[in-house]
């Protein structure tokens, strides 16, 4: 009895160790990784959201995103200028062959411009990710806790911009 016990034990640690927002997708031989976005205290503006891709056995590229939940969705990057990280619009970002591209804050990422109501942390929404030569593929995305950090003090992307930020709470 002792022995199985610990083995129930010990399932449960590693239950309570992994990572409770793990989804893959798959489009051709390409992988997306826990979709997850931050939500949107308030009356929001503007939403990120981020997720890992795996690179299939050739190059490709993800070249737009679609959603509903903003009026316009876009891909996005940072730019250091002057010690000063500011987002700009992508046309697209490289998913390298047996490589992996991580849209994250900080880096590229989703941009839900124009929020049509806000993201409360728990839920999920559709995001619909084209691919150059994989296809299309919908995904959900989790809705994560707001983070450490408050609403933002750059009012044109309202709170989304902040540099560092942890993926669980
Ligand atoms: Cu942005």
């Amino acid at each position: 009895m002792r022995s199985l016990f610990t083995v129930g034990a010990f399932a449960l640690t590693l239950a309570a160790i992994a990572p409770a927002t793990a989804a893959e997708y798959k489009i051709g031989d390409i992988t997306i990784v826990d979709p997850w976005a931050r939500a949107t205290p308030g009356t929001p503006r503007n939403g990120g959201a981020y997720l890992t891709i795996k690179g299939g056995a050739s190059d490709d590229q993800l070249t737009s995103v679609e959603s509903d939940v903003a009026k316009r969705t876009e891909l996005h990057g940072h730019k250091n200028e002057n010690g000063v990280m500011k987002m700009h619009r992508v046309d697209g970002v490289e998913i390298p062959a047996s490589g992996m591209a991580m849209l994250k804050p900080g880096g590229y990422h989703i941009m839900l411009m124009k929020l049509k109501h806000a993201l409360k942390e728990g839920e999920s929404f559709p995001v619909t990710l084209h691919f150059a030569n994989a296809g299309k593929v919908t995904v959900e995305v989790k809705i994560l806790g707001v983070g450490a950090m408050g609403a933002g003090k750059d009012a044109t992307h309202g709170g989304h911009g902040k540099m560092k930020m942890k993926m669980k709470n």
